[in-house]
């Protein structure tokens, strides 16, 4: 078993390197952002309450995402290992995590925190917000909400996983092949 923690910014590279990471080493990805999209898409209770924080640039409630985290890893019981992309995003998220590896007699391996500029992320989701459809990324005002939700909510996660050295920082700029080779290397040190 072993478990990863992609963490960075709103359009580091989170949901693009973590396609490459799955490939290659055939963990179940868990990304909170496709489950809470999926749950829009079907209108459900849930996706009708996240999409109001969504299209504010704003957190959904950590309770929310925790309980679609802990079930999706109840139907996943085969699972070699989670790549976890966009989870946790808060340090309450950090600690419920704690307590669903726990239960399950798991632990997180690394955490690979990828650095990205601001101007750069900005750019990144404008451009995707071009051709995704995606409403979170078309607005410049929402783009620069989820930054500054991410500096003040979410810079915590990678000082909870400090404390116990887990944490390596991987430079986020770049083509996606020289981020990957670079994700790799840690990757492989360790699995
Ligand atoms: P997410 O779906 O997690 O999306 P994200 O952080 O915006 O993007 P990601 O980092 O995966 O994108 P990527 O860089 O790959 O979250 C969306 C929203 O859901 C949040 O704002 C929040 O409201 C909610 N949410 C999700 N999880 C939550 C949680 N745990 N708690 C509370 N709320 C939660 O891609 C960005 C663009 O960059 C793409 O166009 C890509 O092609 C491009 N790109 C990637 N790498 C590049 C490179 N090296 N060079 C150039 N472009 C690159």
């Amino acid at each position: 078993m072993f478990n990863l923690i992609l963490f960075g910014p709103p359009g580091s590279g989170k949901g693009t390197q973590s396609e490459n990471i799955i490939a290659a080493y055939g963990l179940q990805h868990l990304s909170t952002g496709n489950l809470l999209r999926s749950e829009i898409t079907q209108q459900t209770p849930l996706g009708l309450e996240a999409k109001s924080f969504m299209d504010q640039g704003q957190l959904v409630p950590d309770a929310v995402v925790i309980g679609m985290v802990g079930n999706f890893m109840d139907a996943h019981p085969q699972a070699k290992g989670f790549l976890f992309d966009g989870f946790p995003r808060t340090t309450a998220q950090c600690i419920a995590l704690d307590a669903l590896l726990q239960q399950r007699t798991y632990e997180i391996n690394v955490v690979l925190a990828l650095e990205v500029t601001e101007a750069e992320l900005v750019k990144r989701l404008l451009g995707r917000g071009a051709t995704s459809g995606r409403s979170d990324d078309t607005n410049e005002t929402v783009i620069r909400a989820r930054i500054q939700e991410y500096h003040d909510k979410t810079t915590a996660v990678e000082k909870y996983y400090a404390q116990f050295n887990k944490v390596v920082a991987i430079k986020g700029e770049g083509t996606v092949e020289s981020i990957y080779a670079d994700l790799k290397k840690e990757m492989d040190a360790r699995i």
